[in-house]
């Protein structure tokens, strides 16, 4: 059972399960196999969620993840959108757990798209979250280990930033490529011209995106 938590609906004067803090106590209390989804646009604004996901994992509770991403409250924006360096810090915190143990975590997007094509913006959403697994593996584990370890916090920092600043975009490319995927998804996408189709089969107007 994956457990989600959300501080605004569905009660405005009460919700059971507004906080992380009480997920993962209701799962406690649920079994072992209850363990907590975060959702990243279900947080107070200065919730340091790479921090919730890093104890999650600790505790060995954490057990999906809803991707979007937010600016002011749960916007459902494309994942990586708005604060893609908070992005790389949560794939950092999943690529030690992946490491360490055979943790399994359940990966979904949970977003809406109301100006941008919906299909494409899909589409980057997935590259996005691609890329920022990307840098994170690229982090040296051991010279981190060794930074936090000693204290070094600027140390530590700079080593995430030399990893964060890394343009992974050819390689992506490339790992899709070999896949069989297309390097660039999107103009693929918009080369296929399927958008158009569907529209037209769904008849005129259907396919403007306000629904
Ligand atoms: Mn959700």
């Amino acid at each position: 059972m994956l457990l989600e938590y959300k501080p605004y609906e569905p009660a405005f004067y009460h919700t059971d399960l507004a906080d992380w803090g009480a997920a993962l106590t209701v799962c406690r209390r649920l079994g072992e196999r209850a363990e907590v989804l975060v959702d990243l646009g279900h947080h107070a604004k200065e919730v340091n969620i790479e921090y919730v996901v890093a104890l999650l994992l600790d505790e060995g509770r954490l057990g999906g993840f809803h991707f979007n991403n937010r600016k002011y409250g749960d916007d459902d924006l494309i994942v990586g959108s708005v604060n893609p360096f908070e992005l790389f810090l949560i794939y950092v915190e999943l690529v030690e757990a992946e490491e360490r143990s055979d943790t399994r975590i359940d990966y979904m997007i949970d977003q809406t798209h109301n100006i941008e094509p919906k299909i494409e913006a899909m589409i980057l959403s997935v590259m996005n979250l691609q890329e920022a697994y990307a840098k994170a593996l690229l982090v040296d584990r051991a010279a981190l280990a060794e930074a936090r370890h000693s204290g070094d916090v600027l140390g530590a920092h700079r080593l995430l930033l030399d990893a964060y600043a890394t343009d992974v975009r050819p390689l992506c490319a490339r790992v899709r490529e070999d896949l069989g995927a297309a390097d660039d998804p999107i103009a693929a996408f918009e080369e296929s011209g399927y958008a158009e189709k569907v529209a037209q089969e769904r008849g005129e107007g259907a396919g403007a995106g306000w629904s």
